[in-house]
Parts: C-alpha cells; sequence; structure tokens
C-alpha cells in the first residue's frame, strides 16, 4: 500500500515536519540554501527536492536475491533547490547547471544528447529494464570513476527516457534546469547518500519538468533503482525504497518479489523501558564501490545467483539456460506458492534442506588453506550445469567480477538466516504494536541479539565486514548495546547499535575512548562520524513561493 500513494509535495516546512523544533532547526538550512541559489543562478529557485539517507537495521546483502529488508530513513538527507533555468542559450535543450554547496564538489553543465541508433550493449546492461526507443538519450558517465555529478545525471536519465523519449510518445522537450544541493550524508558510509543523491536528482528533475503528478512512490523507487545502475552497481532496491517511503517513527519492511512492496512498522524503542535508540557509528573506512565492485558487491550477487542455480539443479526444479533466477526464486519455486508471502516457517525448511545440499559440494581439496573453501571458476561452471559459453552469458557478460574462489556455501547460509532475522525482527516489532502501554527491556534484548547474530553472519558468511568494523562493534557490546552490527554494503562504513537513550552519551564517550581513529576527532567531526538518529520521514518535495 505504501508504495501506492503518491510522493508529497508541501508547501511549508511546518507541514513536512509536523516537529516544530526540528522544522525551525531545518529552515535554517532551507533558508540558506535559498539564498545561495539566487546568488548562483539570478532567479529563485521554484522548489526543493529532498531525500534522506537511510540505516538498514537488518537484512543486509539480501535485497538484490529479492528476501526482505528492515530499513529506516536517517534524518540526514540530501537537498536540492531547483527551478527551470534562466540561462537557455548557454544549457540549450534540458541542459544541466549543477551546482554544490560542498566546494569540494565543482559546478557541472552537462546537456543531455539525443542519439539516434541505439545504445550500447553495456548501457543496455546497466539499465536493463528501461524503456529505449531508437533514440536514446545520453549523458557522459564514467563508472569508474567515483564523479558527484554522475549521480546527477544518473537521476536524469531516468526522467529522459521515461518521459522524454521517442518511446513516451512525446515531442515536448525537457527545461533547462538550474540545480544547487546540499547533503549531510556521509559519503561511503553505508547511509546511502547514493540513493539520496539518486532519488532527490530524480524528483528534482521529474519536479520541474512537471512530471511528478501521477508518479508513486513505488515508481519513483523504480526509476532510481535503474537509474543508480547506471552508476555501475547493481544493487537490490533496499536504499532508494527506504529513501522513498520510510515515514517518521517507523522502519519498513521492503519486500522485493513478486514485485516491490513495503509497509511502514513502528520499532518498539520509544515505549520500551528503558527508552532505546540507534546509534550509527562511522568507521571512516571508505568503500569506493566504484572500484571494489568486482571484488565485494557485484561478485556477491554473481556468487548468489550461482548459488540459486546450482541449488534449483539439485533440489530438481526445471531451470532453463538462459534464465537467473535469484535464491527467492528457487526458494518460491520450490514451495509451489508463487504470490504468497513468506512466512519464517518457509525460510527455516529452507535452511534445513538446503544447506546440507550446497554443503556436499563443498569440494575436499587436499591441504586447503582456510579462506580457499570455495569453488574455482572452473568448478563452479561445472556445477551449473551450463557450458563455459552459456555461464558467461548468463552469468558473467553484464558484470566484472574477480575471484580465485567463489563461496557458493557460505553465501547461501548468509541469505537464508539473514532472511530469517528480519521476519523474526519483525514478528518482535509487530507483536510490540500490539501491545498497550510499555514494553519490557525483554524487547530490546530479543531485538539486540538478531542484530549481533546478522553482524555475526555478515562478518563470517558475507564476508562484507572488516576489521574496523568488527572493532567497533565489539567496542558497542562492551559499552553497553543491546545489539551492534554493520550496516549496509560494508567493507568499511558504518556500524549501528540499539543503546538505551539515557546511556546514548556515556556510549558514545566510551565508543570514542575505544576507537583509535576516533580519538583525534574535532567535537564537529565526531558529531558526523558518530550519532543517535530517529527514523525520519522519506523524500518531498517543497514548493517554494
Ligand atoms: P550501500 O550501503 O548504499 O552501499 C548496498 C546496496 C543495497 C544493499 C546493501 C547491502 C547500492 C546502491 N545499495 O548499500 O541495495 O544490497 O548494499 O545490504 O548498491
Ligand atoms: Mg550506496
Amino acid at each position: 500500500m505504501a508504495a501506492q500513494l503518491p510522493i508529497p509535495v508541501y508547501t511549508s516546512l511546518d507541514q513536512a515536519m509536523p516537529d516544530l523544533q526540528t522544522a525551525a532547526e531545518q529552515a535554517v538550512r532551507y533558508n540558506n540554501l535559498v539564498e545561495e541559489f539566487e546568488k548562483r543562478f539570478g532567479h529563485k529557485p521554484s522548489y526543493i527536492a529532498r531525500a534522506p539517507g537511510r540505516v538498514n537495521l537488518i537484512g543486509e546483502h539480501i535485497d538484490y536475491v529479492l528476501f526482505g529488508c528492515f530499513p529506516a530513513a536517517v534524518e540526514r538527507d540530501i537537498l536540492i533547490a531547483c527551478g527551470p533555468s534562466l540561462a537557455t542559450a548557454s544549457t540549450g535543450t534540458g541542459g544541466v547547471q549543477a551546482h554544490n554547496l560542498n566546494p569540494k564538489y565543482q559546478p557541472q553543465n552537462f546537456v543531455p544528447m539525443l542519439k539516434t541508433g541505439g545504445i550500447t550493449a553495456a548501457e543496455e546492461a546497466g539499465a536493463a529494464s528501461t524503456v529505449h526507443a531508437k533514440a536514446a538519450w545520453q549523458l557522459d558517465i564514467d563508472k569508474r570513476e567515483l564523479r558527484w555529478e554522475s549521480y546527477v545525471k544518473a537521476g536524469y536519465y531516468g526522467v529522459l527516457n521515461r518521459f522524454f523519449s521517442a518511446a513516451s510518445g512525446t515531442q515536448e522537450h525537457p527545461v533547462p534546469v538550474d540545480l544547487l544541493f546540499t547533503g549531510s550524508v556521509p559519503s561511503g558510509s553505508g547511509l546511502s547518500s547514493s540513493a539520496a543523491m539518486v532519488v532527490a536528482s530524480t524528483l528534482a528533475f521529474l519536479t520541474v519538468n512537471n512530471k511528478l503528478e501521477g508518479v508513486s512512490k513505488g515508481q519513483l523507487v523504480e526509476m532510481a533503482m535503474e537509474n543508480e545502475k547506471r552508476v555501475g552497481v547493481n544493487s537490490g532496491g533496499l536504499d532508494q525504497a527506504a529513501s522513498v517511503i520510510c515515514t517518521p517513527h517507523s522502519a519498513i519492511f521492503v519486500n522485493f518479489y513478486p514485485k516491490l512492496s513495503a509497509e511502514p512498522i513502528p520499532l518498539p524503542t520509544p515505549r520500551t523501558i528503558p527508552r532505546a535508540i540507534f546509534v550509527c557509528a562511522n568507521s571512516l573506512v571508505v568503500s569506493d564501490k566504484a572500484v571494489t565492485a568486482k571484488f565485494h558487491y557485484n561478485l556477491r550477487v554473481v556468487e548468489t545467483l550461482v548459488a540459486a542455480r546450482v541449488l534449483g539443479r539439485l533440489l530438481n526444479l526445471p531451470l532453463t539456460p538462459t534464465e537467473r533466477p535469484t535464491l527467492r526464486v528457487i526458494l518460491t519455486r520450490w514451495l509451489g506458492t508463487p504470490e504468497a508471502d513468506l512466512e519464517k516457517e518457509d525460510v527455516k525448511s529452507a535452511i534445513e534442506r538446503f544447506l546440507p545440499e550446497i554443503e556436499k559440494l563443498r569440494p575436499a581439496r587436499e591441504g586447503r588453506e582456510p579462506g580457499e573453501e570455495g569453488v574455482t571458476m572452473k568448478e563452479m561452471i561445472e556445477l551449473s550445469g551450463l557450458s563455459e559459453e552459456q555461464f558467461n552469458q548468463v552469468y558473467l557478460s553484464w558484470v566484472e567480477v574477480e575471484a580465485e574462489y567463489f563461496q557458493l556455501y557460505k553465501r547461501t547460509r548468509h541469505v537464508f538466516t539473514e532472511a530469517l532475522r528480519v521476519l523474526e525482527f519483525r514478528e518482535v516489532c509487530v507483536r510490540a504494536q500490539a501491545t498497550e502501554g510499555d514494553l519490557p527491556e525483554e524487547t530490546l534484548k530479543q531485538l539486540g541479539a538478531l542484530l549481533d547474530a546478522s553482524h555475526e553472519s555478515c562478518s563470517t558468511l558475507c564476508e562484507s565486514s572488516c576489521p574496523e568494523v568488527d572493532e567497533l562493534t565489539r567496542l558497542a557490546k562492551a559499552a553497553g548495546a543491546y545489539g551492534s552490527r554493520i550496516t549496509g554494503a560494508g567493507w568499511g562504513g558504518c556500524t549501528v547499535s540499539l543503546v538505551a537513550e539515557d546511556r546514548v552519551e556515556e556510549f558514545i564517550a566510551k565508543i570514542k575512548e575505544g576507537y583509535a581513529p576516533y580519538r583525534e576527532l574535532s567535537d564537529e567531526k565526531l558529531r558526523d562520524a558518530i550519532f543517535a538518529t530517529k527514523p525520519s520521514s522519506g523524500a518531498f518535495v517543497l514548493k517554494l513561493d
């Protein structure tokens, strides 16, 4: 249901933020952005598009396998003041002047080109489901280099292709646009500044081009997902869904199969005794996905996809040589109930039944070293039952991955156990919702235990953590957290810990003392690195007068 709602357009900050204190604090930031826009572009902006970052509370590295996750939006966000440009002569049809308040990010001007004769195979793979006409829009994005404007261009693509391509049956031209960005989501930290950038950009281009009406939250999520693939990461929809669909005080249970749906679920933490809150702590280890995806993120995508085929074969399920089912799809085929909401029992039976099957595949290799317990590329192709050519076509032609050993068993184990933990976490929250009045500390202990188990699985089975992040979770536990885990893609980035609200200051002080990279930080930098966060609202547009 939540996914079908329209994107909110407000005319005042008080409407957007019912908490007046927050609205007053934020007004300073919004006003400053508007003033700066006028200085730079010589006219007032028409709108501010806003999209928050997110913290994934539980359900890591399972969205691209199509299992449900449990994120919440954070208060930190990306704002874009925007409006039709007056500089038509210099920017041309649909030309863009994009500036950023952060001087680190240089101003950029670019004009989209309508290229006839189709698009290249690589572009097609990057955005497989985009509707293309014979003529396709072209904006240069260099996937190998991380540039801030790539996210702006990625946001623009979807709007151009959906509303201004020959396929959309329109003769209309996109309007030239002026944009001024500011952001408070630390980048490369696992809080999805990238999704916030792409969602906010998509929203800004939709709004200035008068195309927002009729676009539901779910459609914006789908556009932002396609758009973010333009930057080169084959992600699931977790971040974009959280950034668009979340509501204050709630996390959302996002489900990706058979289609995207999201259900806001209030967190019990404000009603527990003691009251509790989530604290994000940045390890300050930056994982640059553009560079590392082939060893890390995209490799996990491929490992889990191949594991799904191998499992399908072991279970004698029908499989065509060209399809690429995910582990969720394999489970559904095995259960024979395609549309039904997945129950805990379903996942438990998958764990009992499937894991021993996959375990049998671990080749006994003489004198094998720890870390070498996976399968080689050659072994993996054999297990898939495909010819090398078919395998390359289905699993490798659209993505670059690099590994000596592929970990089909570990990844499958992570996926099913994590999918189960998400359902258990949701169950604790739903049960609490049905209980009136205060909730016992036991509720926090249950949530905390699930967070800890998730981290252990991310660290040892998904292998998406790193020593610094592992250390932060240990320090968090020692400082009294009910639970602590890595959040986001990993290999650096942030942890999220569940902490009693009245002990947050003490908690932060202990982490500062224990985590060496924090000791030298100024107070301001420290506030950026470790902070308590409440579930905030999703993306919106503020209409300025
Ligand atoms: P971040 O933390 O934004 O890099 C990534 C993916 C998610 C999800 C998580 C792991 C992108 C844009 N997002 O998040 O879809 O797979 O990792 O759970 O790549
Ligand atoms: Mg990201």
